[in-house]
């Protein structure tokens, strides 16, 4: 998930609305581009700006402002606002703006997003802005007859980026996402969904990157970062904590379906692979002697380590995991699972050592294989391994580390 920092422009200056009222605008810096230079230092990756003064006019208006934005800041930025034509999205596109966002043409003119997003595929994002669930258009002052599931179901197949929904009600107005309407969209849809308008506080992110929240991809975050409501290095924190926890399975799918994501990955019979399977098996005493957080704290580092390798992991138990790793023959997965027991006897959470032994399992594909019975071979190795003493890798063909 990506939070993406909020710059609204406003006659040249970096301003928040509330519900989108011109009338009610507070100036939060004249200055946008060094507005997106702090942002982009506080660690944000990702930049969305409105042209306001565009999305009335139906052109952009703060075109000056945005290009001094692009020239400050290497960071990708998606733009919305006036953008209604393809003449304006090719300009925008080929000025360095990652993605654009289309509002009100995709009510009006949803062929120019299909072609757009056809011709650019990952780079044109829908912008539906819902009062009382209908959309609006034209600088949020017309409202149409169509819902937002309406307007999205439109462009399920059209290979658009993303649905960036606001709430009009809540925007700039502190109060929380609205979870409930966002959820329910990202369930109903394939196209990742951006939520956006109202996001206070640490819990509208924590909602978001619950498990069973459909196709969540970011979420936009204005007044709460102006007002300085939100700590950021906690919200990116979190994200980036979410993500790990996501890469390996850590909170997520276990056992049997777990094992299910390396089996379907599909393997050429002339690739190299190879499967490690490894245990902790001193898991259990870290949580019987400091508890669990500090047990989930270590399990994070175990994850991150794992992620680092260049394969795919996956948490299987409670202290199991496998990764396959491509490209690898057994020589070199052997050598990754000692880095690894090497990089396990180092962790420490909060100072205290964490004594990780474990035991490695190591198969490397074989003609005829497929990637089950590589699975097989590494937990028959590791259980090899485990026999002999924990601390060890056993190569499913003979050769063995202490
Ligand atoms: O605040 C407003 N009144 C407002 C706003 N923030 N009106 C439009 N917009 C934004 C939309 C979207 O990103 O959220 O402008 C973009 C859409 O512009 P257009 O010109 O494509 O409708």
């Amino acid at each position: 998930m990506i939070l993406f920092p909020a710059i609204d422009l406003k006659d040249g200056l970096c301003v928040r609305l509330e519900q989108g009222d011109m009338a009610r605008a507070t100036i939060f810096n004249r200055d946008p581009a060094e507005q997106a230079r702090k942002f982009v230092a506080a660690g944000f990756e990702y930049l969305h700006i409105v042209d306001l003064d565009g999305a009335f006019a139906g052109k952009p208006m703060n075109a000056a402002a945005v290009e001094r934005i692009l020239a400050a800041v290497p960071a990708p930025v998606q733009l919305g606002g006036g953008i209604r034509d393809r003449a304006t999205i090719e300009g925008w596109l080929g000025k360095g703006v990652a993605r654009v966002i289309i509002g009100t043409a995709a009510v009006r003119d949803p062929a120019l997003v299909k072609e757009a997003a056809r011709a650019h595929p990952g780079r044109v994002a829908v912008g539906l802005d819902a009062r009382d669930g209908r959309v609006a258009v034209e600088g949020w002052g017309e409202t149409s007859e169509l819902s937002v599931r309406d307007i999205a179901k439109r462009f399920e197949d059209a290979g658009v980026a993303a649905i960036i929904y606001t709430d009009i009600a809540r925007d700039g107005m502190l109060q929380g996402l609205n979870l409930e309407a966002t959820i329910a969209l990202a369930k109903d849809i394939a196209i990742p969904v951006i939520a956006s308008g109202g996001l206070a506080s640490l819990d509208d992110l924590r909602a978001l990157l619950g498990w069973h929240t459909g196709n969540i991809a970011g979420a936009v975050a204005g007044r709460a970062l102006y007002d300085g409501r939100l700590d950021v290095a906690a919200a990116l924190d979190l994200i980036r904590q979410a993500a790990t926890d996501q890469l390996t399975g850590l909170f997520g799918t276990r056992g049997f379906s777990a094992q299910r994501q390396l089996i379907n990955a599909r393997l050429k019979s002339d690739d190299q692979a190879a499967v490690i399977a490894l245990d902790l098996d001193g898991f259990a005493w870290i949580n019987q002697d400091h508890g669990p957080r500090v047990g989930d704290a270590a399990l994070r580092r175990v994850a991150a380590l794992l992620a680092a390798q260049g394969g795919l992991a996956v948490r299987t138990g409670g202290d199991e995991f496998l990764v396959l790793l491509r490209g690898a023959d057994a020589a070199a997965a052997a050598a990754t699972a000692e880095r690894l027991l090497r990089g396990f006897a180092a962790i420490s959470v909060d100072e205290k050592p964490m004594k990780l032994v474990c035991s490695f399992g190591v198969s490397a594909l074989k003609p005829g294989d497929t990637v089950e019975t590589m699975i097989a071979r590494a937990a028959a190795a590791l259980h090899a391994a485990k026999v002999q003493g924990g601390g060890r890798v056993v190569v499913a063909d003979g050769a063995m580390a202490a």
